[in-house]
C-alpha cells in the first residue's frame, strides 16, 4: 500500500487530506497514518498539518522499494525485488538465484558491492549509495546466439531512460559502455548459464554512476556520473524503474530481437563509428576506422589496407574516448 500512497501524494502535488487518501484506497485513516509513518522511516519527508493533511516534501536519496514500485509499469521485470545493503556482486547473487530456480524477472539491487564485476575478469568500482547497481534474472527460451542483442538493447534502454528523465545526451562505446562527455557513465555485464542449444538463464547486470563527484585511481579520468554531467542528484529508484519499464517493452516483448530499427538506433548512438579504433587479432594489434554496426551487432572496421573486419567480442579502443 505504501507505493500507492506515494503515488497519491505525488499526484496531489500539495496537501491532501488523510480522508481523501483513505477513500481512494478503501482503508481506514489510521492505516494511512501508519503507512505514512513507515514511509518516514524509509527516508521520505512528509509534512502533516491539521485541517490540510499530508504533503510529500522529499523522497529518500537511496534506492528503496516503495519508491521504485511506484514508478514501475512492468508485468514481469522487477515484480520480485531483492534489496541488499551490500553484496559481493549483484550478478553473482542473481546467478545463485537462477541456479535455485528463482522466477524470471527477479531483480537484485544492492546499495554497495564489495567485488563488483566487469567483463574479462575486470573490476567494477562502486561507492555505497552513489549509483545504481542491479542485476536482472532472465529465462529466454532461445539459444545463446538468439540473445546477442541483449547488451546493446540494454545500453539503448539506459540511454533513453537518461534522456527521458534528465534530458541527458549519452552515447554507447561499442559494445557495452554508456558514455557521456567521452567518459564512462555505465557498464553492462551479461552472463549466461547455457548449453549449446538452450539457455538456462541469463543475468543482465547494469551499473550507473549517479551522485559520484570524484573517482579513484585508474578510473579518475575515464569515469563520469549523472551528477558530474547534469549537476543533478537524481531519484535512483525512478531511474531503475524507468530502465526496467523500457527493457520490458524493448527486450522482453520483442523477444530479444535486434530489429533493423534497433540496429539503426544503436548505430546512431554508437560513439565508436567514424573514429580511429584499435583492437587485437590474436597477438597482433590492428588499426582501422569503425564504419558500421551490422545486424549481429558486430563492429565493422575498415582496416588500413582497405579490407573490412567484423569484431564480435573483446576490447576495441577508440581515439578520443578514454
Ligand atoms: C563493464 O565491464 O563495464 C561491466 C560493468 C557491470 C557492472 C554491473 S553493476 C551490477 C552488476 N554486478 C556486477 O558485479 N557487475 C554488474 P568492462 O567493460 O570490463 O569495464 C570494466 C572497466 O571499467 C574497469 O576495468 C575500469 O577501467 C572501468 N570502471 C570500473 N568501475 C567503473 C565505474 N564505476 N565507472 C566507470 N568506469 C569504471
Amino acid at each position: 500500500m505504501q507505493d500507492q500512497i506515494i503515488k497519491i501524494l505525488k499526484e496531489a502535488g500539495g496537501y491532501i487530506s488523510g480522508q481523501e487518501i483513505s477513500n481512494s484506497l478503501g482503508v481506514s485513516r489510521t492505516a494511512v497514518w501508519k503507512n505514512i509513518n513507515n514511509l518516514r522511516g524509509e527516508g521520505y519527508v512528509v509534512d502533516s498539518v491539521t485541517n490540510k493533511g499530508y504533503k510529500l516534501v522529499s523522497c529518500p536519496d537511496i534506492v528503496c522499494k516503495d519508491e521504485l514500485v511506484s514508478h514501475l509499469r512492468t508485468n514481469l521485470l522487477g515484480r520480485k525485488l531483492v534489496f541488499l545493503d551490500s553484496t559481493g556482486s549483484t550478478n553473482e547473487y542473481a546467478k545463485d538465484l537462477g541456479m535455485d530456480g528463482e522466477p524470471e524477472g527477479t531483480v537484485v539491487i544492492a546499495r554497495d558491492q564489495t567485488a563488483g564485476k566487469g567483463r574479462l575478469g575486470r573490476r567494477w568500482v562502486t561507492k555505497k549509495d552513489e549509483g545504481v547497481w542491479f542485476s536482472i534474472l532472465l529465462r529466454p527460451k532461445l539459444t545463446p546466439t538468439g540473445i546477442s542483442g541483449i547488451t546493446p538493447i540494454a545500453g539503448l534502454a539506459v540511454c533513453s531512460a537518461l534522456n527521458r528523465l534528465y534530458g541527458m545526451e549519452s552515447q554507447i562505446k561499442w559494445p557495452n559502455d554508456v558514455i557521456s562527455g567521452n567518459k564512462k557513465l555505465c557498464g553492462i555485464l551479461t552472463e549466461l548459464s547455457a548449453e549449446m542449444d538452450a539457455i538456462q538463464f541469463a543475468v543482465l547486470g547494469i551499473g550507473i554512476n549517479c551522485d559520484t563527484e570524484s573517482f579513484p585511481g585508474e578510473i579518475a579520468h575515464k569515469a563520469t556520473s549523472v551528477y558530474l554531467e547534469t549537476g543533478k542528484k537524481i531519484n535512483k529508484s525512478q531511474l531503475i524503474a524507468e530502465i526496467l519499464n523500457t527493457l520490458e517493452e524493448e527486450l522482453i516483448q520483442t523477444n530479444y530481437k535486434m530489429t533493423p530499427f534497433k540496429v539503426k538506433e544503436y548505430t546512431s548512438h554508437c560513439a565508436s563509428i567514424g573514429k580511429a579504433v584499435t583492437f587485437h587479432r590474436g597477438n597482433k594489434q590492428v588499426n582501422g576506422i569503425a564504419v558500421a554496426v551490422n545486424p549481429k551487432c558486430e563492429l565493422v572496421v575498415m582496416l588500413n589496407d582497405g579490407t573490412t573486419h567484423n569484431v564480435s567480442a573483446g576490447e576495441v579502443s577508440v581515439q578520443d574516448i578514454y
